[in-house]
C-alpha cells in the first residue's frame, strides 16, 4: 500500500493531452480513489479524486446533457465516438455512484447534480419495454436510439446495477429509483426469461424487434448478486428465488466448458437435442478475459445464505484461472479458447478488473468475516470498490 500511495502521489498525473473513456474512468480511477481514501481516511485520495472529477466534468456540457463517451482530461473538451452522436446507455448511467460520493465529500454540488440530471432524464424517457432499456441514447436530442433491442449485457447490464445501488447508497429514499429497477426486473420475467435443455437452467436471453435470442453474454451474470442485494435490502423474496437460479446458471457456463472457464457469450439449447449440453458457444465468443460477474454473484450469495456450494463453485473457478490463465512468469491472462485445455491460447492481456474485481471478489467469497466489507455499510460500484451507504439503515 504505501508503495502505491508513493506513486499516486508522484506519478498518477491527469494534466496530459489524452482522451479518456468517462466510465471507464470513473469506476476505475475515480472509484478507486474515493475508496481508497474511505478505506485509508488519507486526504491524498481525496484530492486526486476531486482533480481527476472535475477534469471528466466536460463530458456533460452537451446539448441534452447526457454525456459524451470521451473526455480529454488536459485539455478539458469532450466528444462522442468519431462515427455517431451517440452514447451507450449503461455508460452514462452508471457513473452516478461515485460522483455522487465526490459531491457529498467536497460539498461540492456540482458533480451529484449533472449525473442525477442523467437519471432523472431517463426516467421520464419513452422507449423502454416494460422497464428494461435500448442500448443507446443520443447526446443531441436525449432520447434513446437504436430501439427495440434488449439486453441485460453489454451496453445495458450496469444501468440496472446503479438503480438498485444508488437507491441504497442514498439510504433507500429516492423512489424513482426503485420504482425504475423494480420495473426493469418485471420486465426481465416477462420478455427475457426461459428455460435450457436439458438441465432446464434459467437464463436470461435477448429481445431483437420482438425475436427473443437465446444468447446471453457473461456480463449478466452480475445480476444474481443483483437480486441478492435487493432481496437482502428488502425487496420481495421472489428476486432471491430468481438469483438462485441463475447463479447456477452461470455456474454451468463454467462447468459446461471444457476448462471450466466460461467463454464470453454463451447460447442456450431451448430444445433438447441428443448428446447437446444446455450451452452451445460459437467459434467468435469462445475466449475468457477473466472476468469477474459470476464471481461477484458468488460473493453477494454466499453472504446472504451461508450455502457452502457457492464458495465451493468459486474454488473451482479458481483453481481453473490458475490451470489455465495463469503465466509462470506472474499475473494472469486472457486467453482465445476455453474449449481447449490442451491450448487454450493466452493473449498476454490481463485486464485490470481481474486485480480490482475477480480477485477481491474472490477473497471476500473465501471469507467469513461479514464486517470485511459490510454490506450494510458499504454498496460496491460497478468496478468492485466499496463506497458508504449514505445513511445505514
Ligand atoms: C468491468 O469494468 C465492470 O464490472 C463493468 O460493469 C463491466 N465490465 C467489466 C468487467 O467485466
Amino acid at each position: 500500500f504505501e508503495e502505491a500511495r508513493k506513486w499516486v502521489a508522484n506519478d498518477l498525473v491527469f494534466d496530459k493531452n489524452v482522451d479518456v473513456n468517462l466510465f471507464e474512468s470513473t469506476i476505475r480511477i475515480l472509484g478507486g480513489l474515493l475508496s481508497t481514501y474511505h478505506l485509508s481516511g488519507d486526504s491524498l485520495f481525496l484530492e486526486k479524486a476531486k482533480e481527476i472529477g472535475n477534469r471528466l466534468m466536460p463530458a456533460f456540457k452537451t446539448p441534452s446533457k447526457i454525456p459524451y463517451s470521451d473526455v480529454n482530461i488536459g485539455r478539458g473538451t469532450a466528444h462522442p465516438p468519431r462515427w455517431t452522436s451517440d452514447s451507450t446507455v449503461a455508460e452514462v448511467t452508471s457513473i452516478q455512484l461515485e460522483f455522487r460520493e465526490l459531491s457529498r465529500l467536497t460539498g461540492d454540488e456540482k458533480f451529484q447534480k449533472a449525473v442525477d440530471e442523467v437519471m432523472k432524464h431517463v426516467h421520464t424517457l419513452s422507449g423502454k419495454n416494460d422497464g428494461l432499456v435500448p442500448m443507446f441514447i443520443n447526446t443531441n436530442s436525449g432520447q434513446f436510439t437504436h430501439l427495440g433491442v434488449y439486453t441485460l449485457g453489454a451496453r445495458a447490464d450496469s444501468y440496472y446495477e446503479y438503480l438498485l445501488k444508488q437507491w441504497i447508497q442514498g439510504g433507500k429514499k429516492e423512489n424513482e429509483l426503485l420504482e425504475d429497477y423494480m420495473r426493469a426486473i418485471e420486465g426481465v420475467k416477462k420478455h427475457l426469461l426461459k428455460r435450457s435443455q436439458p438441465k432446464k437452467l434459467t437464463f436470461v436471453g435477448e429481445l431483437a424487434h420482438g425475436h427473443f435470442s437465446a444468447k446471453m453474454d457473461h456480463l449478466v451474470c452480475f445480476l444474481p448478486g443483483t437480486l441478492a442485494l435487493g432481496a437482502h435490502n428488502g425487496l420481495t423474496a421472489d428476486h432471491m428465488k430468481l438469483a438462485e437460479a441463475l447463479i447456477e446458471t452461470c455456474y454451468q457456463m463454467y462447468a459446461q466448458v471444457e476448462t471450466g472457464l466460461s467463454p464470453e457469450i454463451v447460447h442456450f439449447n431451448l430444445h433438447a437435442q441428443k448428446g447437446h449440453k444446455d450451452v452451445e458457444i460459437k467459434p467468435a465468443d469462445r475466449h475468457n478475459l477473466l472476468r469477474p460477474e459470476t464471481v461477484e454473484s458468488l460473493f453477494y450469495m454466499y453472504r446472504f445464505t451461508g450455502d457452502k456450494k457457492y464458495q465451493d463453485w468459486g474454488w473451482e473457478i479458481l483453481q481453473n484461472f490458475n490451470k489455465y490463465t495463469r503465466v509462470p512468469t506472474g499475473g494472469y491472462t486472457s486467453i482465445n479458447n476455453v474449449q481447449n485445455p490442451s491450448n487454450p491460447e493466452p493473449r498476454d492481456k490481463m485486464e485490470s478488473f481481474f486485480l480490482g474485481e475477480t480477485l477481491k471478489y474472490m477473497f471476500l467469497l473465501f471469507s467469513d468475516d461479514i464486517d470485511l466489507i459490510n454490506l450494510d455499510k458499504y454498496v460496491f460500484n460497478t468496478e468492485a470498490h466499496p463506497l458508504p451507504i449514505w445513511a445505514p439503515a
